[in-house]
């Protein structure tokens, strides 16, 4: 089975911690591969970066589709950004990781906290919780008020703030779990959760073996009604390239 992880800014090293987390806890058999779009914001801290790196995780995923056999896909930010749309654009499945940590937390604890990076960003959770129907589980989303990158150019220091934060997410919230609210903190769940003495719910390792278990009941992403693909039209300007795209063809 073949797992991709889609970052959707453009850091690099980022995308590096993504994946090392996802290969982490792969199940043998699972091969997982991660990349970031060319094009597009190096963090990702509210709606104007969202919107536009949507774009890029949706031509992430037909550039594999067109290149190879991907059985599941991963948003690996926390705003799951261009989730739906992806879905229109593969029938593979397609998790975003504020879903997927939503779920998990709600399967270990009756009430959980998110701790993200900007507390600017944080209605982008919000609206999750609400679309995606947690909204009652979560006490309250939470930022160590970290700049994204800082979990890359200053990470002792990014540690200690979001372990703060959750520490006091744990003492305040009557919460029994926490939900890490970025896709580059992948590789801190085991520290934060051993210092803060809570469960953590980490997005994209709970992402990758929630793809697994779709890939391997072999379910896929349904083509009846809105997640279709897209209808084919033409497209213009920086967009040409996508006229008459006919995936019902491929
Ligand atoms: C993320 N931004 O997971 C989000 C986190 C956030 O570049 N990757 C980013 O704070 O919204």
């Amino acid at each position: 089975m073949r797992i991709h992880l889609v970052n959707p800014n453009t850091t690099q090293s980022m995308t590096d911690t993504i994946g090392e987390a996802g290969k982490a806890i792969a199940a043998t058999g699972t091969q997982i591969s991660a990349s970031n779009p060319t094009s597009g914001p190096i963090s990702i801290e509210g709606h104007f970066d969202e919107a536009i790196s949507a774009v890029g995780v949706v031509e992430e995923i037909l550039r594999l589709d067109r290149e190879t056999q991907i059985d599941a896909y991963v948003i690996a930010c926390f705003g799951d950004p261009g989730l739906l749309a992806a879905r229109e654009a593969t029938s593979a499945p397609v998790i975003g990781i504020a879903e997927a940590a939503f779920h998990m937390a709600t399967l270990i604890a009756t009430r959980f906290s998110v701790v993200t990076t900007l507390s600017r960003t944080g209605i982008i959770a919000e609206h999750l919780l609400e679309q995606y129907g947690f909204r009652h589980h979560c006490r309250r989303v939470r930022a160590a008020e970290i700049p994204v990158l800082d979990l890359e150019e200053d990470s002792d220091r990014a540690l200690e703030k979001i372990i703060a934060e959750c520490r006091l997410a744990r003492d305040e919230d009557g919460i029994g779990a926490i939900v890490l609210g970025c896709g580059g903190m992948a590789d801190l769940t085991e520290t934060i959760s051993y210092e803060v003495g809570l469960p953590v719910v980490e997005g994209v390792t709970a992402a990758v073996k929630l793809a697994e278990a779709l890939a391997g009941l072999g379910l896929k992403t349904s083509k009846v009604g809105d997640l279709a693909y897209p209808r084919p039209k033409t497209f213009t300007g920086n967009f040409s390239h996508l006229s008459g795209l006919d995936l019902d063809r491929r």
